[in-house]
């Protein structure tokens, strides 16, 4: 399906809000405002944003760490997930953890994120053989990064996927570390999309820097996996262009390879794309920023000015002890 102005607006709408509060998100922790894992999304915007505008509503998606993109675009809102992080009542999980673990809505059909990685996988795979046992026309999707693609979940999810021609489908975010280690310390193979071949399902490589180009190959195995083609491996190559988490200052990482990627920024890119076709001009682009820069301002105040939640609900949704 080709995107029409308004679907690009859009697109360029969500890539934004995810960098606006990315970069607030951040300030508030280096303030002391913040309380727990932050993990930062910069240079992740297209994967996130681009992925998951290619789903239906009735899909699935199951989001890891660096895609409050997809989060936000499936309708979980920034006032939703400033209340969470800071570990307010009005958050998510009501405020156990403030953290974006766990960070689901099943009304959105938002599987939280699951920390022991890639465990989100064979859960995904769960909900998309669900579809299949209903006959109902719905894909699920997920994400995992390249040093969780290691081990040995993965592997699992990929060959019962296989076998069950399971409507599912599965994007690495390739961003060349997995906290310390580089690729090349943790793997053989330089296209992670090959891991696919073991399993004989397509394995596809994108510019995940590019939201249009991730989009597309994604929407093409939406729709595969939706009339019965079964499961696909997106592998969309990045970087990750801060620490693992905010306390991490990424000295391991060489400069000139950020420097490099930083060229390539894909709000850049994705504004340059727009202003040269005439998607619409720099003052549109403007707008939205400024939009963006409200709406995240608002959800601040709202999460800073919402209760700790109260002692006596602790173990509320607690299902064993
Ligand atoms: C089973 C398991 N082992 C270790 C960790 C700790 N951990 C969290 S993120 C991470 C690195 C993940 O790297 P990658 O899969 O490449 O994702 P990225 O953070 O780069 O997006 C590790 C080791 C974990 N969450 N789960
Ligand atoms: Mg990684």
């Amino acid at each position: 399906m080709s995107l029409s102005r308004a679907n690009q607006l859009e697109i360029y709408y969500w890539m934004r809000l995810t960098r606006t509060l990315d970069e607030r998100m951040l300030a508030l922790w280096k303030q002391g405002r913040g309380l727990g894992g932050t993990f930062s999304q910069r240079g992740h915007e297209a994967i996130s944003v681009g992925a998951g505008f290619a789903l239906q509503p009735d899909d699935v998606v199951a989001p890891m760490h660096r895609d409050l993109g997809c989060y936000l675009l499936r309708g979980l809102t920034p006032r939703r997930i400033f209340a969470s992080l800071l570990g307010k009542a009005t958050g998510v999980t009501g405020g156990r953890d403030a953290n974006l673990h766990g960070m689901g809505d099943l009304s959105l059909n938002l599987i939280g994120f699951i920390s022991h990685l890639p465990h989100s996988l064979p859960v995904a795979l769960g909900a998309a053989m669900s579809f299949v046992y209903r006959d109902e026309p719905r894909v699920a999707l997920t994400f995992t990064g390249d040093g969780a693609s290691s081990t040995g979940p993965f592997h699992e999810t990929l060959n019962l996927a296989a076998v069950y021609n399971a409507p599912l489908v599965i994007v690495i975010e390739n961003n060349q570390y997995a906290y310390s280690t580089p690729l090349a310390e943790q793997m053989k193979v330089f296209d992670i999309a090959r891991r696919a071949d073991g399993y004989g399902i397509p394995g596809v490589i994108v510019d995940g820097n590019e939201v249009e180009a991730v989009y597309e190959v994604v929407q093409a195995a939406v729709e595969r996996a939706r009339s019965g083609g079964g499961p696909t491996l997106v592998e969309a190559k990045t970087m990750r262009m801060l620490g693992h988490a905010i306390h991490d200052g990424a000295e391991y990482v060489p400069r000139e390879l950020l420097a490099e990627w930083e060229a390539r920024d894909p709000l850049r890119l994705y504004e340059a794309k727009l202003l040269a076709e005439q998607v619409c001009d720099q003052s549109e682009l403007d707008e939205i920023g400024q939009r963006c820069a409200v709406e995240i301002e608002d959800a601040i105040e709202y999460a800073e000015a919402s209760p700790m939640p109260q002692p006596d609900t602790v173990t509320e949704g607690v299902y064993a002890a």
